[in-house]
């Protein structure tokens, strides 16, 4: 976050572990709506304005499990994902895919997923993440922070855990128990720059 630039930021509260669907609505819509604010309520509320908006979640959340409905997650803007509820820097937030599609596809912007456990996701590139390339020549490509996170039990046929033709930077996570059935069971890079650090963690398993 660059607290000192003068571009808008809206945080959404996520209110409810139900995966409701983003209508197009705005907020008190989209609130109004199923059990509260989803987690996809709250993307879809993100991705479409320009600002680098936060999403965090209900205290209530602590500990859960949001079950997705069998489609990814698409950041398509610049976001930050912050699943620490209790401020200890480790996850508070599960978010499972249950196998029924990728859990995040990184599509644009740069943008930060901290303190998550990321599992249960299945798809042909990146079962947990995928990060896309750029567009050509006026489209740079998504940047992606994984930060104090847990991607694990994610599957794939390249990139089990993550799949990144961005620029991928992963600190203090644990990457563990992905599959892939052809390559990069935790990992898969194309091309983008990678920065992997960690000072309390083991990495990739
Ligand atoms: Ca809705
Ligand atoms: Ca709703
Ligand atoms: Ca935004
Ligand atoms: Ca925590």
């Amino acid at each position: 976050m660059h607290l000192g630039e003068a571009k808008k930021m809206t945080n959404f509260t996520v209110t409810t572990g139900n995966d409701d669907a983003f209508d197009g609505g705005d907020l008190a819509a989209e609130t109004a709506d199923g059990g509260g604010l989803s987690l996809r309520e709250a993307l879809g509320l993100a991705n479409a304005n320009a600002d680098v908006d936060t999403i965090t979640f209900d205290a209530s959340l602590s500990g859960s499990t949001l079950t997705l409905s069998g489609s990814e997650l698409v950041i398509s803007n610049s976001v930050t994902i912050d699943g620490d509820i209790d401020g200890d820097n480790r996850a508070d937030i599960t978010i499972d895919a249950n196998g029924g599609s990728r859990v995040f596809n990184v599509t644009g912007g740069t943008s930060t997923l901290d303190s998550l456990v990321i599992t249960g996701g299945n798809a042909v590139n990146g079962g947990g993440i995928n990060i896309a390339g750029g567009g050509g020549l006026f489209f740079s490509s998504p940047a992606l922070t994984v930060a104090n996170t847990t991607i694990s039990n994610n599957s794939a046929v390249n990139g089990g855990g993550i799949f990144s033709q961005g620029d991928l930077t992963i600190t203090n996570s644990l990457i563990t128990g992905n599959d892939a059935t052809d390559d990069g069971g935790g990992i898969y890079l194309v091309n983008g720059d990678t920065l992997i650090t960690s000072s309390t963690r083991p990495v990739i398993q």
